[in-house]
């Protein structure tokens, strides 16, 4: 059996880039009988960046019925709020006194996050990646799938946990990174240059998962591109394009050089309203089960709960081995 470990922040919306590089992925990794397949509300990590408390409270419940929308049973796998298990901030904590700040400053999205909420750089946004490490480690991760944005801290929750097994033995078992082979990063619609993200404040950038279909139309119809007019996969020159041409080959379930044969002498309006209906139709049953859901609150509150106690079963075996290697005397 594999274990496969990830999470996503019920911050904002869920976008686009989210559903493709991440949890449409969890959902086909679920359906592989020799994984074991956890998953996580990592509503701990929101709060590296002010959040309303109601604003968080919505968002974590939309969230939940949006990984079950997806497909994601919990029948199979196990779906739950990071800040229902207790053992995450404990490790957290015992994962920083191996950790040297001189790495957490080299971190990518330290350095982002720092510069967009410059009025904001508190210790846990420069600690995101321990408490993601702690996230991994304490399931005896062997998978985490994550978009290239997630790469580098991945590299260092195995560097922590190498690290930890060093001085102590085989304390946690190392994971490796898992990404998606189309669409592990979908960039902006309107900056093909930069991510799509949660947090861009121009909605014409970012489809929601949650966008109407005519609302999804109109993004894709004002889509940057460039000034060519010959569809090819080249994210160097054309990095628009290749954008539409990726997120395409993954709603038809299809190759990029596929893709890019199919679309064949179309005019960029064409591929346009091509990628655009391509994606409300695969959005078109997670709406309407996202729908039904979130008007299941009783329901997802049962299933939360019974995630959180099957999570916590799991965590609290990995925190105790670690406790007990480092020296703390047992209760
Ligand atoms: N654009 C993307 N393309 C592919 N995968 C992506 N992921 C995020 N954006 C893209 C993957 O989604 C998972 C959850 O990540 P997150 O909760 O950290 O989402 P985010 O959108 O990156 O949210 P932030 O940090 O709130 O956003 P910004 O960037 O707006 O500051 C991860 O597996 C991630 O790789």
């Amino acid at each position: 059996m594999k274990t496969i470990y990830s999470a996503i922040q019920p911050s904002g919306i869920m976008t686009l880039g989210n559903y493709i590089g991440a949890v449409n992925n969890w959902r086909a990794m679920q359906s592989d009988a020799g994984n074991k397949c956890i998953f996580a509300l990592a509503d701990l990590h929101t709060i590296t960046v002010r959040q309303r408390p109601e604003d968080l409270l919505k968002n974590s419940w939309s969230f939940y019925a949006l990984l079950l929308a997806v497909g994601i049973d919990v029948s199979k796998s196990i779906v739950y709020m990071q800040s229902h298990v207790h053992q995450h901030s404990e490790l957290a904590w015992l994962l920083n006194c191996y950790t040297y700040v001189g790495e957490m400053n080299r971190m990518t999205q330290f350095k982002d996050k720092s510069a967009k909420h410059s009025d904001n750089i508190n210790m846990g946004l420069m600690d995101y990646p321990v408490l993601m490490a702690a996230d991994i480690l304490l399931y005896d991760t062997d998978l985490v799938p994550v978009g290239y944005d997630q790469l580098q801290h991945i590299e260092i929750t195995r560097d922590i946990a190498l690290r930890v097994n060093n001085i102590y033995g085989d304390v946690f078992k190392v994971p490796e990174g898992f990404i998606p082979k189309v669409g592990a990063k979908i960039m902006s619609l309107q900056d093909p240059e930069s991510k799509m993200s949660k947090s861009d404040p121009n909605p014409n950038a970012v489809i929601s998962c949650l966008d109407a279909p005519e609302v999804i139309m109109k993004k894709f119809k004002r889509a940057v591109t460039d000034s060519d007019t010959v569809i090819a996969y080249d994210p160097d020159n054309k990095a628009g394009i290749s954008n539409l041409l990726r997120i395409l080959a993954v709603t038809e379930g299809k190759s990029v050089e596929e893709t890019v044969k199919s679309c064949e002498g179309l005019r960029y309006g064409d591929l346009k309203v091509r990628v655009g209906e391509s994606v409300v139709e695969m959005l078109r049953p997670f709406q309407s089960e996202y729908a039904r859901l979130i008007n299941s609150m009783d329901y997802l509150a049962v299933c939360a709960k019974e995630g959180a106690l099957k999570a916590s079963d799991i965590a609290e075996k990995t925190l105790a081995r670690f406790k007990s290697a480092i020296g703390f005397a047992a209760k």
